[in-house]
């Protein structure tokens, strides 16, 4: 056998191991990276740079696709899909190393620059040190690479000088299995020690909240109405959960901020008194208690993204009004709000509606807690009637008044509408689509919204029948969403039920359907069942 065709037989095996090279050091990569990180700030990590900064550049339209699709669990489809892409790349590297020892490794730091420049280009960026995670973790992984093809290398010698090794193309095995399980371990190792070095400052954030002892408010909800909740099996209960709220933001790791070190600085045109409030000069304020229906612009017709909570928070109009905010209509040069987040997300809101004496808050509880962490602790924005992504910014850290004409918050730049008051909608919880209900009395309800105008009516239609009025449950507010039920005669076969509602300045949800970009979808929400 010539040395050629050796060198040929070995070439499969040898590929192997210098995949599995490649695996390990961007394992290594990312757990150094992660080490780091723990040190310098959790969010600068590559993999969730990456994705953050794959966030913000995505779509507006696969953004949508991406939520209607994998609802919540986008960012871990997200995340796992950066995991494998980097896996990909690291089998390769670790195959291309063999032969062009320099490109491997130029390969790792290729990589860690993307890490480092998503990093530091991150709204939340705080400085260059954000790129230190990436350009160690890219440095650990280079140089393990290097260490590991180089105990691969061929050792076959031209003058064919017969050599210890029986294969004759000898590698240094022992040299292989020892560097490569150290650097498994050392990796778990560094990427274990950075996680929890990050979880300290979480653990923080995480007792300020558990501290938080929320005032009774100088103005409390009251009682919801004894038949705003119907007892129908499958409804949408009237308050929502915290644990079933709906969640969209574009936080790949929920902001943990720490309530007693957070600030909110209210400043920008028109502010004749800017101030700088803490958690304890809010929760000190008269706080008000308020159920509000929250809906997202990203709701499909008939979709999940609405929920109904108690908030208690402090009213954003008189907290502008003492800093000498006025509204357009009062002569105010400010007509946008700009609500600014600890992870940079922007959110505008017409300040004309702020003042407008709905209860626009400050929130700062949820259902009786604290808001959890993805709801936005310690604090966020609520407005009746405005879809959240112009209205509802989590984990708020600055109010700026500035005018529509000057500055485009974060949805804006991407294509949503600059204003959004909520469209009128209703939905069929029950009987759910394709459901095989029992001829005869078959219960048809759901919820339906129009926050801030209020629902009025509710009608039914079974197949291309009449319109029939639904009866509607008791109104809590005219900001939150209303039950409503129809009880129905079912008769044997398909049929597709609609509903439609109407809110309180008598116009009636319209049938024509639009997607939700740019300002919320319209349309009928209609399901279809078989009746046995
Ligand atoms: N910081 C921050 N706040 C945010 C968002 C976000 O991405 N980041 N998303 C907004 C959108 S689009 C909606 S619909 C609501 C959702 O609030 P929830 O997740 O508490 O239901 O939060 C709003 N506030
Ligand atoms: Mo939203």
């Amino acid at each position: 056998m010539t040395e050629k065709q050796k060198e040929h037989r070995i070439r499969p095996g040898l590929s192997a191991l210098g995949a599995l090279s490649g695996a390990l050091a961007g394992f290594a990569a990312l757990s150094v990276a992660e080490l780091v990180a723990g040190v310098v700030r959790p969010q600068a990590g590559p993999v969730v740079a990456v994705g953050g900064a794959a966030i913000d550049r995505t779509p507006a339209a696969v953004k949508d696709w991406a939520i209607r699709h994998f609802g919540t669990d986008d960012k871990l489809v997200l995340q796992l899909g950066i995991l494998a892409v980097l896996t990909i790349f690291a089998l390769l590297l670790g195959i291309v190393v063999l032969r062009f020892r320099r490109a491997g490794t130029a390969g790792v730091m290729v990589f860690g620059a993307v890490g480092a420049a998503a990093a530091m280009s991150r709204p939340d960026s705080t400085g260059p040190l954000d790129a230190l995670p990436s350009a160690v973790g890219a440095l650990a992984g280079a140089g393990l690479l290097h260490v590991l093809a180089g105990r691969l290398a061929l050792r076959v010698p031209h003058t064919a000088v017969p050599g210890p090794s029986r294969s004759g193309a000898g590698w240094d095995r022992r040299g292989f299995v020892v560097t490569a399980t150290a650097a498994a371990a050392a990796s778990v190792g560094a990427g274990v020690l950075g996680r929890s070095l990050g979880g300290s400052r979480a653990r923080d954030a995480v007792a300020s909240r558990r501290n938080a002892v929320l005032p009774v408010p100088a103005s409390p909800a009251g009682p919801v109405p004894k038949g705003a909740g119907l007892r129908i099996p499958e409804i949408s209960p009237f308050t929502t959960p915290n644990g079933d709220f709906y969640r969209v933001d574009t936080a790949l790791v929920v902001p943990k901020v720490n309530a007693a070190t957070w600030k909110l600085r209210i400043h920008g045109k028109g502010v004749a008194r800017p101030v700088v409030l803490s958690y304890d000069d809010l929760l000190r304020r008269d706080l008000v208690e308020r159920d509000i229906t929250l809906t997202c612009v990203s709701n499909e017709v008939g979709g999940p993204y609405a929920g109904n909570a108690r908030w208690i928070g402090v009213r954003l109009a008189d907290l502008l009004a003492e800093c000498g905010v006025r509204p357009p209509s009062k002569g105010g040069p400010a007509d946008q709000l700009v609500a600014r987040s600890v992870d940079g997300m922007t959110i505008g809101s017409p300040v004309e509606d702020l003042m407008d004496g709905r209860d626009a808050l400050l929130a700062v509880g949820m259902n009786g807690e604290p808001l959890p962490f993805a709801h936005g602790f310690p604090v966020r924005m609520v407005v009746p009637g405005l879809y959240g992504f112009v209205s509802a910014c989590k984990w708020i850290e600055e109010l700026e008044l500035t005018t529509f004409d000057a500055y485009d918050p974060y949805w804006v730049k991407r294509g949503w509408a600059r204003r959004a008051p909520i469209k009128t909608q209703s939905r069929i919880d029950t009987p759910k689509p394709f459901a095989r209900p029992k001829a005869g009395a078959v219960m048809v309800a759901g919820v339906a919204w129009a926050q801030h105008r209020g629902i009025d009516k509710v009608e039914v239609r079974v197949d291309d029948g009449p319109w029939q009025e639904a009866r509607l449950a008791a109104e809590d507010t005219a900001d939150t969403w209303r039950q409503w039920s129809f009880p129905w005669q079912a008769t044997r076969g398909g049929h597709t039920l609609t509903v439609r509602a109407t809110d309180r300045t008598g116009r009636t949800q319209t049938d024509r359907r639009t997607r939700t970009i740019p300002d919320g979808a319209s349309g009928w929400h209609s399901v279809v069942v078989t009746v046995d």
